[in-house]
């Protein structure tokens, strides 16, 4: 029986640049997942304009609440008249094979249950976000209007069913409407096989080269045992931290120094294997790390497009590499040697979807651990690391061998990022309004023994759709090549959260092996006087340096 429930509408939903996070208990309240699921069906539809029910995808990362998100997720979507959901077993699905799974059934567009890397858990985050038919986000034109709706909803529709059994892979029904419960890694690594040499792999794996793959207690533990283990040969025990669970083992499931520490202990240490990768929450973000090295994704996005070619599914070559503003240079200078265009977008992955739809960029990568392809239209963990390995297995090479090659032959962007998290927001919007008044005068200015060539606050013109978006980051340009850049998180759940993001060239061949830190010292120090964070916020000192 489908039931309509009045409703009032709930304020503060307005999605985020990957769909709505909030606290999990937010999530939890009465009505809060209803109203936006009906808002998400309300703008998107269940039933297509000919009134037939329409197919979706579900799945989440495992995190606290996905269970019964999804229960809820498809009694709404059969009251809203859909006619079909394909769902991930236990409701699992990495972003990245959500989206594969959404293109390849053709669906009319998925839900995915994930706060990312964010902490899982009663009190730490939950999120939800609707991905178009092309398997992309939704862009802000749909997440607008999502916004719009939920806040005038006044009911939302929901079917009374017991729970769908999703333990149990096949077809089932509920009040009428199709429910197919699907192995979550098959498809995906079926994919991932069409793209890598499985064969090169093989060969490496057996001839005693060692990997550890840390899944952080999230989604990718499936996936990464299957296709690392079961596929590749891998040593069994390959992959730790395999077993997706609801708080992640108590983990901040980000990949980097920081968050995977362990693993980076392990690769600095004695007895380190030849090479590294962990993977966030949803499985979407990879770090990479080789036997005393660390790659930065920077870096990681510049051998990878330099590199690509070894692997089957890239052997023609690239069409051309797109990178986010913040993002260091280092992947241009490749593309500008391989002849290709290169792209530079606003932060987030949304907006490399239309270069990847109209095949104008093969490779995209964000400073933020995030590195994919036109494979799917996520970015994506696993397959980064699935590329990493093959150029490994052709080149026969360290990753310590081919990160110095490459800066010896590219020259090398020193880079590193600042996080100065939980702000209190009216201070960064203050020292934002103050920096961005000062830009005009910038030009010229010397500081710390940098010269400022131009200053500006980044806007971006879709170049296959017209679309402009204004104020995406503030970026001081050195006449050395030197960059400092400035944005807000959009992501963050408490307070607002400043990125700073530093770069300076080396063009070598001296001067590639300094610490980065030290590298960039008198960037670092100039941005701080630039946009006077101690005077605005209080800090001197970040709390996440990647
Ligand atoms: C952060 C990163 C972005 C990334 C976004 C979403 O955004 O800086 O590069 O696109 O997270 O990542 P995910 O899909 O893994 O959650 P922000 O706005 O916090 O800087």
């Amino acid at each position: 029986m489908t039931l309509t429930v009045a409703t009032t509408p709930i304020p503060g939903q307005k999605p985020g640049t990957s769909g709505l996070r909030k606290k999990t208990r937010v999530f939890m309240a009465p009505h809060f997942l209803e109203n936006f699921v009906q808002s998400i069906f309300d703008v998107v539809g269940a039933r297509g304009e000919d009134g037939r029910g329409k197919t979706f995808v579900l799945g989440g990362d495992g995190r606290y609440f996905n269970d019964r998100a999804a229960q809820v997720i498809l009694r709404m979507a059969a009251a809203n008249g859909a006619a079909r959901v394909i769902v991930g077993q236990g409701a699992l699905l990495s972003t990245p094979a959500a989206s594969h799974l959404i293109r390849l059934n053709r669906t009319d567009g998925g839900l995915i249950m994930s706060a990312s890397h964010n902490p899982g858990g009663p009190d730490e985050d939950f999120g939800l976000k609707f991905n178009m038919p092309n398997g992309g986000p939704a862009p802000e034109s749909v997440t607008e209007a999502i916004h719009r709706r939920s806040a005038e909803l006044r009911e939302y529709r929901i079917v009374e069913a017991p729970d769908v059994d999703l333990s149990r892979i096949g077809r089932q029904d509920l009040g009428g409407m199709v429910v197919d419960v699907v192995d979550p890694v098959a498809d995906y690594a079926a994919l991932m096989e069409d793209l890598f040499d499985f064969g090169a792999i093989r060969a490496l794996f057996a001839g005693g080269f060692r990997m550890r793959m840390d899944s952080m207690c999230a989604v990718t533990g499936p996936y990464a045992r299957e296709i690392l283990e079961n596929r590749l040969g891998a040593a069994p025990g390959t992959v730790v931290n395999a077993t997706p669970l609801p708080d992640f083992g108590g983990m901040h499931p980000d990949p980097n120094p920081t968050w995977a520490h362990a693993l980076m202990e392990e690769m600095f240490g004695p007895d380190a294997p030849d090479f590294g990768a962990a993977s966030d929450g949803d499985g979407d973000r990879n770090m990479v790390v080789g036997r005393g090295v660390y790659v930065s994704p920077s870096d990681s996005l510049a051998v990878l497009a330099a590199n690509a070619h070894l692997a089957p599914g890239y052997a023609a070559g690239l069409r051309g590499v797109a990178r986010s503003m913040p993002t260091s240079m280092a992947a241009d200078r490749v593309a500008q040697r391989l002849g290709i265009a290169a792209y530079e977008t606003p932060t987030g992955w949304k907006f490399f979807g239309n270069l990847l739809d109209d095949g104008r960029a093969t490779l995209c990568g964000e400073e933020s651990f995030g590195t994919g392809s036109d494979h799917v239209r996520e970015k994506d963990g696993l397959w980064a690391v699935l590329l990493w390995l093959n150029i490994l297995a052709v080149r026969r090479e360290s990753v310590a061998a081919i990160l110095a090659a490459h800066f010896a032959e590219f020259g090398r962007n020193y880079y590193s990022r600042h996080d100065f998290e939980a702000i209190e927001s009216a201070r960064a919007d203050a020292m934002f309004a103050a920096l961005r008044a000062a830009l005009p005068g910038l030009a010229g200015r010397r500081i710390e023994g940098l010269e400022i060539g131009a200053a500006d606050d980044f806007a971006y013109e879709d170049p296959v759709d017209g679309s402009v978006s204004q104020h995406q980051g503030v970026r001081i340009l050195f006449t050395d090549g030197a960059r400092a850049v400035f944005r807000l998180s959009g992501t963050g759940t408490e307070g607002a959260t400043l990125r700073l993001y530093v770069e300076r060239f080396a063009p070598g061949p001296e001067g590639l092996d300094l610490d980065p830190q030290a590298a960039l010292a008198p960037v670092i120090r100039a941005a701080h006087e630039l946009a006077r964070i101690e005077a605005f916020t209080g800090r001197t000192v970040p709390d996440v340096v990647t």
